[in-house]
């Protein structure tokens, strides 16, 4: 005994302490009696033992012993439990009198959902919930709940800024790392169940079998945390793998090594969920290579899958060398004429917005615009576009920003979460993703603020109209303290807008420098093709800014349900936020605040770097309650995004300021 434990951010929010100084060691057993003994009820034990070593005597007294059954046993039935629409992964836990004696239950339709029912147990008393009055209960509103890595063979992870790969491929499927169940607990607690392994940049090799039997060692650890594994796969491995002349999806010899290849991957992993697509997008291989639509290669997997339960995961983030008016056209004009062409086991995956996990999109135009089509949207969890590793930006508000964007599709109040839920198109499929932060950094997300995008996405992938900020302070009650989860929530909150202040403000995107998307390069213009340039998001001339999308431009916005398009077309009814994504408008522009354009820019860079102050200044406050070594490093961290985030808007207003030929708006420092 006696050693201080250090804080490196490993337990994520799973620390199971109730204050910064609490140790964690354990001081009274609870009684746990689980009613089962399969690996998820043990799995379920194990957590609630760990976790409740971290209370204190009073508490585990009050608590009384914990009884973890599904509706099947007696004294559940005996009960009368509104379990009914719980479905097979909801939960109620309660605490209730069994055989005359106070206990609190976990229970649910099904083992999964008691594992979740005991996690959400756990959520309730580390953030400072009444141990002896519990009601909770619950149930996902989205059924795949999916991280995507875009993890390579050789250990990289592309866009990951958390160190390599968390799979380590060599050691593989003998080596079992103890992390790989560390890793399965996170997403269990947060309701993810399930895991694309590999990057939609798939190599081939993913599917030999050697490969095959390393991801069936994984699936085998995740299955007792209710999680499926599932595979990216390259359109051209019957060329690659299989010898065969082409991939052609309407060619039966190809759709015949798809089905063995399947069969050979079922048999290694019964519950293998199946595969995510990435075809025809910068250079990766698909079925228009042979004249044939997304329809035609994604219900060819579909068929493979189909007789194992699997389905497919279809991309519809196509960004090919098309000759685009429009690079956020694309999507759009090649499904949705594809609308009611899918096989029902095929999803189609779609980024938040059209163009590429931006600081801030509008939510995509296919969004509502393909009803005979099952949609999931996929977001962006690790910041390629917002700071990468070190920027400290809560994503809960970007996800839930979406989330409750209003379609219009169907009638106002068609908001993509009602539309990728199923509520309004009634899907019985439904899914949302979002790619992983996750690597082998000893706090896997490279900062401890980037482990509260992981847990913000599984929280909204469960329940889509749960509040960013309660997130927020859930994370933070379970991180640091609930004592300071307010504080931290608030600091939280703020963050995201900074970003797109002091990055792209007002609706402006893809600014950012080419290839690594770190700092600012608004000035690019040389590159091949057009839409790699800079220059084409921003369209700054002396007269005036932004890409023009109404009719009289691009005309994206008549992808949109028509009672947003004729909102979108005119810049007194675009918010402010969007203005510059879909008007081309004058520097001298008016704007509601009374400002000009130009005024209304160079502030909002000035209050993005304002604000990132702020949050170090928050932080210095919150010094005495965060041990150390977090605090350290989150305060660096600060001081990092503190010194870019001038960087970014005195570099972007030095350029603005170049080709507008306008003096700084009074008030305004110059850039040092
Ligand atoms: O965001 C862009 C990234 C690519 C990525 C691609 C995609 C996996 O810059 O690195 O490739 O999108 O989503 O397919």
């Amino acid at each position: 005994a006696g050693y201080a434990r250090a804080e490196d951010g490993y337990d994520l929010w799973l620390r199971y302490r109730t204050s910064v100084s609490s140790s964690g060691a354990p001081r009274v057993s609870p009684r746990i009696d689980t009613r089962s003994s399969s690996r998820m009820m043990v799995a379920a034990a194990d957590e609630l033992r760990r976790a409740l070593a971290g209370l204190s005597t009073a508490q585990v007294a009050m608590l009384g012993p914990i009884v973890v059954a599904t509706a099947g046993d007696p004294d559940v039935r005996a009960l009368d439990l509104p379990l009914a629409l719980l479905g097979d992964e909801g939960y109620l836990v309660r605490t209730v009198t069994l055989a005359r004696a106070r206990v609190t239950l976990v229970t649910a339709n099904t083992e999964r959902g008691a594992l979740y029912g005991s996690f959400a147990l756990l959520r309730h008393l580390y953030t400072g919930g009444d141990p002896r009055r519990i009601a909770l209960s619950s149930a996902p509103r989205v059924h795949l709940r999916i991280l995507d890595h875009w993890d390579n063979l050789d250990g990289s992870v592309e866009r990951g800024y958390a160190g390599q790969s968390l799979w380590d491929w060599w050691t593989l499927p003998d080596y079992r790392d103890p992390r790989y169940t560390d890793y399965a607990r996170a997403n269990a607690s947060i309701g993810i169940n399930g895991v694309v392994l590999n990057n939609v940049n798939a190599s081939a090799d993913t599917l030999t079998a050697r490969y095959i039997a390393k991801a069936a060692a994984l699936a085998d650890i995740f299955r007792p945390y209710g999680i499926k594994v599932y595979l990216s796969a390259r359109f051209s491995a019957p060329i690659e793998l299989g010898g065969l002349a082409s991939a052609d999806p309407l060619d039966p010899r190809v759709a015949a090594w798809w089905r063995a290849k399947a069969d050979e991957i079922y048999r290694a992993i019964p519950d293998f969920g199946g595969f995510l697509v990435k075809a025809n997008s910068e250079g990766q291989p698909g079925p228009r290579d042979y004249h044939r639509s997304h329809a035609d290669g994604a219900n060819m997997l579909a068929a493979a899958v189909r007789p194992h339960g699997g389905v497919i995961m279809w991309r519809a983030f196509v960004y090919a060398d098309t000759d685009p008016d429009d690079r956020a056209k694309q999507a759009w004009t090649e499904f949705k004429p594809l609308d009611g062409q899918f096989a029902d086991n095929v999803i189609v995956q779609v980024k938040n917005g059209a163009i590429d996990f931006q600081p801030r999109e509008p939510f995509h135009p296919l969004f509502g615009a393909m009803p005979r089509t099952a949609l999931m949207p996929e977001f962006q969890i690790t910041k390629e576009y917002l700071g990468q590793a070190t920027h400290l930006a809560y994503l809960g508000p970007l996800f839930a920003e979406t989330l409750r964007a209003d379609t219009m599709a169907h009638g106002s109040g068609s908001t993509v979460a009602r539309i990728i839920d199923g509520s309004i198109e009634h899907h019985r499929l439904t899914g949302i993703a979002g790619v992983a932060n996750v690597g082998r950094d000893r706090d896997w997300s490279g900062s401890t603020f980037n482990q509260a995008n992981w847990y913000a996405f599984g929280r909204l992938a469960w329940d889509p109209a749960l509040d960013p900020r309660a997130i927020a302070r859930e994370w933070a009650a379970m991180t640091f303290a609930p004592a300071i989860a307010k504080r931290v929530a608030t600091m939280m909150m703020p963050s995201r807008e900074a970003v797109v202040d002091y990055m792209t403000p007002l609706g402006l995107a893809h600014l950012m420098a080419t290839g690594h998307h770190y700092g600012p390069e608004p000035w690019v213009s040389g590159l091949k093709r057009p839409e790699w340039n800079p220059v084409y998001y921003h369209r700054a001339d002396r007269n005036g800014i932004g890409f023009d999308r109404t009719a009289s431009g691009s005309n994206a916005v008549a992808q949109y349900a028509p009672a947003l398009a004729r909102q979108l077309s005119n810049p007194a009814t675009t918010p402010p936020s969007e203005l510059l994504w879909f008007h081309h408008l004058r520097w001298d522009h008016p704007m509601p605040s009374g400002r000009t354009l130009w005024t209304e820019l160079v502030q909002r860079y000035d209050a993005g770097v304002a604000q990132v102050g702020d949050m170090r200044r928050q932080w210095n406050g919150l010094r005495p309650q965060v041990d150390a070594e977090r605090w350290e490093k989150t305060a660096t961290f600060l001081d990092i995004q503190a010194r870019e985030a001038a960087w970014w808007r005195d570099a972007s207003i030095a350029y603005w300021s170049s080709i507008n030929g306008l003096p700084l708006p009074a008030g305004t420092r110059p850039p040092a």
